[in-house]
């Protein structure tokens, strides 16, 4: 019989969840044990108890401490599936994700044991003919998992106990370490067969593992592509060829006896470069890898190709070592932002959640993604659409802010789980970076862990060895740093002269304005929390009254010293409203200030300064922490923030030379010749001083104007602002706090009219306003404004769009609940 390709058969009906040993409560327990509560495949424990109405939403109020007996349970899901002969050679179970310590069961008898949420896997059911586990029939699966709890408690004393920032030793399982709770992170310690299972059936062999790189050349471009198969009987040795295939490309190499590597090259004569978001289009290229006989084919693999080189500049200058990114030779101004699990249960982000999340980070003129390393490896989807959106990727390896052991278990699992995520991630055009971890090398200098390791290994082994060992092998194409922060030269890993820079002193310590006195190379992480929007917050915490420290708040508020952070970081630029509602207002503003004025400092000393990486982008639940998107999806005051301090061209006035300039900044590829009109003015809007002077900024180019002390000296500083224009961009310079100065109470008109998709919102000032913000949620939890942040002077006017289904009336639109100032802030 001749065979046909492989089949892939997903597992998902008829699965059931059942508890093992563990502190289930009585009823919950009594539900389970009739065995008929079903489960979800992919997803978790938690979600099929929700589902089933055994527990609450652990999003809301203190449900999370609640729950937390689920992470010290055992848990079982089970299923039966029918099987017959087909005819195929070989037929194996894959499992795409097990979260996480796991046995397999098929027909009672044990399959396979896993230990990795990490890695994906495949157990052959029928290896050899005499030794089956299918029956022609029904058949059961059963997954056992072990309470992941108790389990990496016992396993932290086996390997060795470690410093970390947090309680739990997560870096004693290979588990995402931000399940058992982060400093923005619900604790779930949840289980479950998280991504999909299947039973593939094969017959004479298949595509076992498929490399790829895309190089362009000159005009054209070059795919290679290095095939591993898998022979279902390795004792015949049929001739095998395989093929790749671009378009009407086509190469082709036959494998011969006993033969299972090949690599191959597609030259292509004329390709379109992929560039990404701000640069050009992101063009990409199907390929097809097939695995055929003479007769026909046996397996298939589909990827998405883009021509693009890439490297980061690390080549010393007088100023220390750049850590510049360049695509296709042009150095890239970094607009970035770190991202974690989008759930905490990331079983649930299905590709429309990534698209709508990528899509927003695109709408905040973002173009590189930092998938940090306390996380997941994200799905295809996620990489998917960051090729087709132009946003660069940078992958860590999943090791965050602890000592991790290099001892087994864990080494051999942390070496296939790289491995397999390496050859996933490398074919896509928008991976520019992997990275060793997040924090660990810094940890190891800085926070005394050399004394407090006393001896045990800390992860030195996969960072500086094991990982670029096997990017070597595997992926040469992508460039690999030992961690984030990380100075190339061998200096302290945190050096502001040196490679990349984490700034977290100004949040935890300090003032904001102190971002002004570092200029590093390169920032990949710093941040300002705030509240989530209303909305989002009301839906999660029911505290009545709310305040910023009522119960619901405080379990909503993960970070240390949280809400003195908060109050401390406020107090110097701004009141402390005493009203709840205002004071979610301000601890918004004030985090989209404060993240402003530092993208605009480190912009505005490019190409110095080569990138920042916003912390955050997005959140995992509802809850106070640094991102500009909470978990509900929607955008916070930061995110105007971010699109505004990353638009193509900007303008800021900067102190220099004990005076200020203006800055003006031009990502685009055209010079830009123009005027900058530069007026100091009083809140009230009479003109104090006036300049008008011309510009040249080159393509890509950052131009520095001093601006004269006629502009820039003031005896009225409470009352004056400094602003400077061109072509409707325009830089703003206050010469006193917020909090001290004269800023009137806002007064202004607004009008609205519908347009497609929504309406659009004018406003007309009639006093000075500073940072005019809609909280559109306030009227419609659904509706997204595109601008915010608006700073007009009296008789200025904007328009500003929404994005909404429905109506809505310029009443509500003015509202005091929904159109926010940072007046408010100041008037008493
Ligand atoms: C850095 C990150 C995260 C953390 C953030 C805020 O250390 O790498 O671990 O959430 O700061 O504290």
């Amino acid at each position: 019989m001749t065979p046909t390709p492989l089949a892939r058969r997903p597992i998902v009906d008829g699965w059931t969840l059942h508890a093992g040993r563990g502190p289930v409560p009585d009823e919950v327990r009594a539900r389970l044990d009739t065995g008929v509560v079903a489960a979800t495949v992919p997803g978790c424990v938690h979600t099929d108890l929700m589902d089933a109405g055994l527990i609450p939403d652990p999003y809301l109020d203190d449900n999370e401490a609640l729950l937390a007996w689920i992470g010290r349970v055992d848990w079982t899901y089970r299923t039966t599936f029918t099987w017959s002969p087909d005819g195929h050679d070989r037929h194996d179970l894959v499992f795409d994700g097990l979260d996480t310590i796991a046995r397999i069961e098929v027909n009672g008898r044990v399959l396979a044991e896993t230990a990795n949420q990490h890695r994906s896997y495949r157990m052959p059911l029928d290896a050899t003919p005499a030794d089956t586990f299918l029956r022609d029939g029904v058949n059961e699966l059963v997954v056992h998992f072990t309470a992941p709890v108790p389990h990496t408690n016992a396993q932290s004393l086996t390997l060795g106990v470690r410093p970390r920032p947090y309680p739990f030793p997560y870096e004693a399982i290979r588990k995402s370490a931000c399940s058992f709770g982060w400093d923005w992170g619900i604790a779930t310690a949840t289980s479950g067969i998280w991504r999909e299972v299947r039973i593939e059936s094969w017959s004479t062999a298949r595509l076992a593992e498929v490399r790829l790189r895309a190089d362009p050349d000159g005009d054209g471009g070059a795919v290679t592509v290095t095939v591993q198969v898998e022979r279902a009987d390795p004792a015949t040795a049929d001739d095998l060829r395989v093929r790749i295939g671009i378009a009407d490309a086509v190469a082709e190499h036959t494998l011969s006896h006993h033969a299972d590597a090949v690599t191959l090259r597609l030259d292509l004569e004329r390709v379109e470069r992929w560039w990404p978001a701000g640069y050009g289009h992101p063009h990409l290229y199907d390929a097809t890898v097939a695995l055929l006989t003479a007769a026909e084919t046996l397996d298939t693999a589909e990827r998405r190709v883009g021509f693009r080189t890439v490297e980061w500049n690390t080549t010393p200058d007088e100023a220390g070592t750049p850590f510049t990114l360049v695509i296709n030779d042009q150095p890239i101004y970094v607009k970035g932002a770190n991202w974690i699990p989008d759930d905490a249960f990331p079983s649930r982000v299905d590709r429309s959640r990534y698209g709508r999340r990528l899509r927003q980070a695109r709408d905040a003129n973002l173009n590189l993604i930092r998938v940090w390393g306390g996380g997941i490896y994200e799905s295809d989807d996620f990489y998917d659409l960051c090729d087709e959106l132009g946003l660069l990727t940078w992958q860590d390896f999943l090791f965050a802010c602890a000592a991790y052991p290099e001892e087994e278990p864990l080494r051999s699992e942390i070496e296939a789980e790289a491995r397999e995520n390496i050859v996933r991630l490398a074919s896509h055009p928008s991976l520019v970076l992997l990275n060793g971890n997040n924090e660990n090398l810094w940890g190891f200098e800085d926070w005394d862990w050399k004394r407090r390791l006393d001896g045990r290994t800390w992860g030195a082994f996969y960072y500086y060895d094991l990982f670029p060992r096997l990017v070597a092998e595997l992926a040469s194409h992508v460039p690999y740093a030992p961690g984030s922060p990380f100075s190339p030269g061998g200096e302290h890993p945190n050096a502001e002269e040196h490679g990349s820079m984490h700034l977290w002193e100004q949040w935890n310590r300090q003032d904001w304005l102190t971002y002004r006195d570092h200029r590093p190379r390169f920032v990949a992480e710093f941040g300002w929390q705030g509240p989530p929007t209303w909305t989002t917050l009301r839906r999660a915490v029911s505290d009545d009254p709310l305040t910023p420290e009522s119960p619901g708040m405080t379990v909503h508020q993960k970070a240390m010293e949280g809400n003195v952070k908060l109050t401390t970081g406020l107090v110097p630029h701004l009141r402390v409203p005493d009203d709840m509602e205002s004071w979610h207002w301000a601890m918004q503003l004030n985090q989209a200030i404060a993240v402003r004025t530092a993208l605009e400092h480190f912009r505005s000393w490019a190409p110095h300064t080569m990138g920042a990486v916003v912390w955050q982008l997005n959140d995992c639940w509802p809850v106070t922490s640094w991102a500009a998107i909470d978990g509900d999806e929607r955008a916070k005051p930061l995110f105007h923030a971010l699109r505004r301090a990353f638009a193509d061209r900007t303008i800021s006035i900067q102190p220099r030379d004990g005076g200020l300039a203006a800055v003006i900044a031009n990502d685009t590829a055209d010079a830009w010749s123009s005027s900058l009109s530069v007026r100091r003015l009083t809140y009230a809007g009479a003109v104090r001083a006036e300049e008008t002077i011309g510009f040249d900024v080159d393509a890509r180019g950052t131009t520095t104007v001093l601006l004269p002390d006629a502009l820039t000296r003031t005896d009225a500083a409470e009352d004056e602002v400094l602003v400077a224009d061109a072509d409707a961009v325009r830089g703003t310079w206050y010469f006193a706090e917020a909090r001290d100065s004269t800023l009137p109470a806002a007064r202004f008109f607004v009008e609205v009219s519908s347009v497609d998709g929504g309406s659009e919102i004018t406003v007309t000032a009639d006093s000075m306003l500073r940072d005019l913000t809609f909280l559109i949620d306030r009227i419609d939890p659904d509706a997204h404004v595109e601008d915010g942040l608006l700073t007009l002077l009296p008789g200025e006017r904007a328009t500003v769009r929404v994005r909404h289904a429905g109506a809505l009336d310029a009443a509500q639109l003015a509202d005091p609940s929904v159109a926010r100032t940072m007046n408010e802030l100041v008037t008493p």
